[in-house]
Formats: C-alpha cells, sequence, structure tokens
C-alpha cells in the first residue's frame, strides 16, 4: 500500500512541479465560447496550449490566428498563434503529448428534451486512448450531478489507468457570460471539486496559476457539477416568478414593471427579475432539466423547477393572447394582420439565437394567419420551419404599415425616438420604451 501511495504521490507532485515550473502543456477539448477563452488565457500564463477541435474550419482559423469568438481579442489570439503558444488540431493522438486537459463541449438536451452528453463521451474516449500516467482532465461543461464519476470516469479508466492513482479527474463549471464587460474567463471565481484531494489539489493549482478569481475548492465533483446547476436553475424559478407576476398583474390591471421598480428598493433579501416573452439561451432554459432528468433517477419529481419552466413556456401564449386583445381593440383581426416583430435574439445585444423564446411567438403568429416582418440589427437571416428568414432594416415605413408592433428583445441599437414616433400600436414586451412610452400612439406593457 506504502508503494502504491508513495507512487500515487509522486505522480501529483510531478503533476505540481510541471505546474509551477510552466512545464505542463495544456489541452482544452472544444474551441468556443468557453473553451477558446480558457485557452487563450492558459497561453498567455506561459504554458504552451493544444486546442482539440471536431470542426476543421476553427482549427484552421485559430491556427491562422483567425479570432471567431467576441470574448477573445484579436491580437492576442493572432499573437500566441503565431509565436506557437498556441496551436489546434482535430487529431487527438495529440493528447499524449498533453498534462493537463479541460473539456469545455457542448451539453444540450436532446429532442426528448433529455440530457445529450455525447460530445462529453466522445471526448472522453478520445481523451482515453492517449491517456497518460499523471495526466489531469477537468470536465467544464455544464451537466448533472454524477456525471464526472458516474459517466467520464469509467470512460477515462478504460484506458488501463486508474483514477486516484495514476490520473487526476476534477470538475470545474464554465461561467462564461458571452459579452459580459465586467466578468470574464480570467476574473470570474472559479469552482474546482475533485475525484480525490490530489486530484483538488492539481485542478486548483493550474486554474490559480491561470485565473485571477478566487478559486474555491469543494469535496467532489458532484458538489461542483451541483452548485453549477444551482446558479442558474435559480434564474430560471425567478425569472418564472417575474412572469408570473406578469399574469397576475395584467389581469388585476398592476404595472408589474413599477411594481418589481418598487421591490427593488429593498437594500436586502431582494434580486430583481423581469418578465418577458419567454426564457431562451443555451443555459438558462436548458441547465435545470439535466437535474430534473436525474432526479427521477432518485424518484424525486423537481416541482419547482417543472413548474418554472411551464410558466416560462407559456408567455408565448400570453404575448400571442395580449397581441390579439390588441388588435381586437383596433377592430382588427389577428387573422392577416401584419406585425412587426422588433428584435428575435434571445437577449438583449446579442446575435445569439439558442432557444429564442421569439420562435414560439412567431410560429404562434404564423398560426393564427398573421404575417409578420422581423427587424433585428443583431441577426441578418434565421432559420425558421425549414427555411431561412431574413430580418429587414427599422424604417418608418415598416413601422407605418404594422398593424402591430410587437418588442420583443430590447437591443441598445434600437432607435427608441423613432419606433414610438411611428408605430401605430406598440405592444412592449421588454418595457423598453419607458422613456418614450408617452409618445406612442397606442402603447400596451407585458
Ligand atoms: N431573462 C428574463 N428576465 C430576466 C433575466 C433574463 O426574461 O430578468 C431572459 C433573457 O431575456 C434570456 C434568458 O432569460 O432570454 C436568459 O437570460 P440570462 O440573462 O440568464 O442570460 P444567459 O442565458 O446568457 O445566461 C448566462 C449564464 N451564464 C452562464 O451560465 C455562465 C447565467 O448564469 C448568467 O447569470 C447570465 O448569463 C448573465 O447574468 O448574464
Amino acid at each position: 500500500m506504502e508503494t502504491l501511495q508513495r507512487t500515487h504521490r509522486d505522480v501529483t507532485q510531478q503533476l505540481l512541479n510541471k505546474i509551477q515550473t510552466k512545464e505542463a502543456v495544456i489541452g482544452v477539448v472544444g474551441l468556443g465560447y468557453v473553451g477558446l477563452p480558457l485557452a487563450v488565457e492558459k497561453a498567455k500564463a506561459g504554458y504552451k496550449v493544444i486546442g482539440f477541435d471536431v470542426q476543421e474550419s476553427r482549427v484552421d482559423m485559430v491556427n491562422d490566428g483567425i479570432n471567431y469568438i467576441g470574448d477573445v481579442v484579436d491580437e492576442e489570439l493572432a499573437m500566441l498563434t503565431s509565436t506557437k503558444q498556441i496551436r489546434a488540431t482535430t487529431d487527438y493522438s495529440l493528447i499524449s503529448e498533453v498534462d493537463a486537459v479541460a473539456i469545455c463541449v457542448p451539453t444540450p438536451l436532446d429532442i426528448y428534451r433529455q440530457p445529450d452528453t455525447s460530445y462529453v463521451e466522445s471526448s472522453g474516449k478520445e481523451i482515453a486512448r492517449f491517456l497518460h500516467e499523471g495526466m489531469l482532465i477537468v470536465l467544464e461543461s455544464t451537466t448533472y450531478p454524477g456525471t464526472t464519476e458516474e459517466l467520464l470516469r469509467p470512460i477515462l479508466e478504460s484506458s488501463g489507468f486508474t483514477c486516484g492513482k495514476e490520473f487526476h479527474l476534477a470538475y470545474s463549471p464554465e461561467r462564461v457570460d458571452p459579452g459580459n464587460k465586467v466578468f470574464n474567463t480570467k476574473n470570474t471565481p472559479k469552482v474546482v471539486g475533485g475525484v480525490t484531494p490530489a486530484c483538488t489539489k492539481v485542478a486548483s493549482a493550474l486554474y490559480r496559476a491561470v485565473l485571477e478569481g478566487e478559486v474555491h475548492e469543494v469535496t467532489s465533483p458532484s458538489v461542483a457539477e451541483m452548485e453549477k446547476i444551482l446558479e442558474n436553475t435559480f434564474r430560471n424559478i425567478n425569472i418564472g416568478l417575474a412572469n408570473e407576476m406578469a399574469i397576475l398583474c395584467d389581469k388585476m390591471n398592476i404595472n408589474v414593471w413599477e411594481v418589481i421598480d418598487a421591490a427593488k428598493t429593498k437594500p436586502y433579501g431582494f434580486m430583481a427579475f423581469y418578465p418577458g416573452p419567454g426564457l431562451g439561451g443555451h443555459c438558462i432554459p436548458i441547465d435545470p432539466f439535466y437535474l430534473t432528468w436525474k432526479a427521477r433517477e432518485y424518484n424525486y419529481h423537481t416541482r419547482l423547477i417543472e413548474t418554472a419552466g411551464e410558466i416560462n413556456n407559456s408567455m408565448a401564449d400570453f404575448v400571442l393572447e395580449r397581441s390579439m386583445k390588441i388588435l381586437n381593440q383596433e377592430k382588427k383581426a389577428m387573422n392577416g394582420a401584419n406585425i412587426v416583430i422588433l428584435g428575435v435574439a434571445y437577449k438583449k445585444d446579442i446575435e445569439d439565437m439558442r432557444e429564442s423564446p421569439v420562435i414560439p411567438i412567431l410560429e404562434k403568429l404564423d398560426t393564427a394567419g398573421a404575417r409578420f416582418t422581423v427587424v433585428d440589427p443583431h441577426v441578418k437571416t434565421f432559420r425558421y420551419m425549414g427555411g431561412i428568414v431574413e430580418t429587414h432594416e427599422l424604417s418608418k415605413e415598416v413601422l407605418e404599415n404594422a398593424d402591430l408592433v410587437l418588442l420583443t428583445t430590447d437591443h441598445s441599437a434600437f432607435d427608441y425616438e423613432l419606433i414610438a414616433q411611428h408605430s401605430p400600436v406598440l405592444f412592449d414586451t421588454r418595457n423598453a420604451m419607458k422613456e418614450h412610452s408617452s409618445k406612442v400612439k397606442t402603447y400596451h406593457l407585458l
């Protein structure tokens, strides 16, 4: 036993030394909005970095120093690749050259709204083929508690090496908020949970050598997996509450935005969330349902999470019903109406369409026989009903021809003065017109 322990201790110490001296070669699997910024930070910290991605186009762009991620500084990537501090490849055999590797691949839901961990599994299998003694593997993708130890660990141990003896394994959730000008990969605190204390130690040592933010150690990968899910479920539930308040305030003829602004005056014990046309993005609508799925294994029904999801998903119907009532007040039918949609991205000031809540609204308008024109300064075209829809420029003519202008995404780039002046009837689902609503001929607020 003593011999084994010593070997394990040697293996850990050897890796700690390589991290300390920056000799360690770092791998990053998945060069997306999480992986590429992480690769850049690790290279800037002085480590040789090998990026792995299945998309040849991404690998070529990285190797040519061409940036495609908003949060990465173009010049930094160009410099790091020209000096070969970072190189990218589709060839996983280079894992044999790597001392530590972070897995930053997507964890979406499949068509049955069940976790799709296929990217984690395929990455793990590739890494296992070239895994060698002393390596550290850290999973960063958001996933259900248990993934690292129940799913990834056996895949990696199929290499014949044992976790906690010949290699190290930990989980550390990504906390990348694309476009956030204050918090980025470098300065956002990081949570790390290893399979063994030695695994936690080496993973934390590497993050501390690279990042500025606090590195918070927890006792297991499951704790780290669960805390990440809690972070985003917290948002999902509270947005659901804001949406339920909006539905009720509408029935009671109370301005929900005024209610929330008043509640916000409480300096403790309250955090403002706002109603909207629904809940989009690749995290908040998805992550809680990784937990819902896992909870079934323990015969537990996550009632609160599912109810919040139902409320958030019901906002499309709520917006449609309100739109019908507004048109009715104008003695117009939804069927045949010309609706101008302001904003189709899932949230303001980005072009991301993933899980956009506006898409279900468009589908419902279609079904009701309405025609729609979409205006979004960040989205030129988007996929809809198997085809491609082109967005329009915001103009006086587009607005004046509308039977109803429906504001769904409150982009800063919108000319709200123009919208106020030329929208005959406006339904604002984001309270984006607060400074201009008095100038709108007929104004309705969610
Ligand atoms: N939304 C509301 N009301 C709100 C806040 C958001 O309806 O009060 C809607 C948004 O319009 C959007 C969806 O919810 O459709 C999600 O918005 P989000 O602000 O949560 O933004 P995301 O999806 O980009 O979430 C990311 C998350 N970051 C990570 O997972 C690393 C989340 O944890 C961050 O808190 C969030 O960014 C952020 O604060 O910007």
